[in-house]
């Protein structure tokens, strides 16, 4: 396909049964966005899932569930590429070859890498988990992407890539763009409703914590109704000393498409109470129809296989020629095809 526009990739792991909030807003909603400007790759991660353990039915199941999801949020196949990443066997190839990139001790870096493995212990800990970003590295380059929308979470990682694709390039040659992280200062990081001073996340978080988007909207209210706010009763965006509130504050502009101030400036002289039954309402009435339209691809399995498939056809073109690319250049020789 001939295309001129900067190219965008990012991927999102199939590890629950529903995206949560911080995934939409950190993330997907941006993806939605790039898709009309930029020439975008978008993929459900599966083989980063399996860095922790997974029962293979719900990780399929799973897989599905994330592709549809994606589908519900208004991500377009004609529009985007979509696919699944273990349908692509260049990300796994390419993977290795980082691998013998990247020193052991920048491994040792990666604060996602610290945290997930303090908190599951040594016995649960996989190489895997600890190769993980260099797997996404290799998602990266293979695709020459310009930008990359993330999370905050997500930045190290990112920087982790431009440093190999740069080493690459110093020691073979130019052969891979070095890309930027793509993420938006106000939606960056969506904070845990019940500790708003850590990021809402499905493994660290409590069930309370989390907006989960396929949650029953009752049940989504009763968590936006019980989210801890601040000492004082003024609402206003503030997130050192008001981290509650501005986190439903960030939540409720952007899913209303409005600035922060224009909020903060509706609520002045209301209360909490106010501001959380409002939220609680519009959570509601975005979820509603994005279930619906996840149910309908979910549905419909078949349709939703096929598009995944033509979506790793379109992926596999591109990955396929920079891993001959890559291999050629550090030195592999080509094999009869
Ligand atoms: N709280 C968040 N705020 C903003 N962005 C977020 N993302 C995740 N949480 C937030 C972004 O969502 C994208 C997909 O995430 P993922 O599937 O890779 O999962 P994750 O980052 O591992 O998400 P979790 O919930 O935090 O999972 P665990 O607990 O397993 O680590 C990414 O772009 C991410 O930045």
């Amino acid at each position: 396909m001939a295309n001129d526009r900067p190219r965008v990739l990012s991927g999102i792991q199939p590890t629950s049964g529903s995206f949560h909030m911080g995934n939409y807003l950190g993330a997907v909603r941006q993806w939605v966005a790039l898709q009309e400007t930029h020439d975008a790759f978008y993929m459900v991660v599966d083989l980063h899932a399996l860095t922790l353990p997974q029962d293979p039915r719900e990780l399929r199941a799973n897989t599905r569930l994330a592709a549809a999801q994606l589908l519900a949020t208004g991500l377009d196949p004609e529009r985007c590429t979509l696919f699944v990443q273990s349908h692509v066997p260049e990300h796994a190839q390419l993977s290795w070859v980082m691998e013998c990139m990247t020193g052991f001790g920048e491994a040792s870096r990666m604060t996602q890498f610290k945290d997930k493995s303090s908190r599951h212990g040594a016995d649960r800990t996989s190489v895997g988990l600890f190769t993980y970003p260099i797997l996404q590295v290799a998602d990266i380059l293979l695709y020459q992407a310009d930008q990359v929308p993330v999370g905050e979470d997500q930045r190290q990682h990112i920087e982790l890539t431009r440093n190999i694709a740069e080493r690459f390039n110093g020691r073979y040659g130019e052969t891979f763009t070095v890309p930027e992280p793509y993420i938006l200062r106000e939606t960056a990081k969506i904070f845990d409703l019940q500790d708003p001073t850590v990021k809402m996340s499905k493994s660290s978080s409590s069930p309370k914590g989390i907006i989960d988007l396929l949650d029953d909207p009752k049940a989504s209210a009763k968590k936006i109704k019980s989210a801890v706010t601040d000492t004082g009763s003024e609402i206003r965006f503030d997130p050192e000393q008001k981290p509650g509130v501005s986190n439903l504050l960030t939540i409720l502009a952007t899913l209303t498409d409005v600035t922060v101030a224009e909020v903060e400036q509706k609520y002045a002289g209301k209360g909490y109470g106010a501001l959380k039954t409002d939220l609680a309402e519009v959570v509601s009435e975005w979820a509603a129809p994005f279930s619906a339209r996840t149910r309908e691809y979910l549905d419909d399995p078949e349709t939703l296989d096929s598009l995944l498939a033509e979506g790793a056809e379109k992926a596999r073109s591109v990955a396929a020629e920079t891993l001959a690319q890559a291999y050629d250049k550090v030195g592999l020789l080509p094999g009869k095809h």
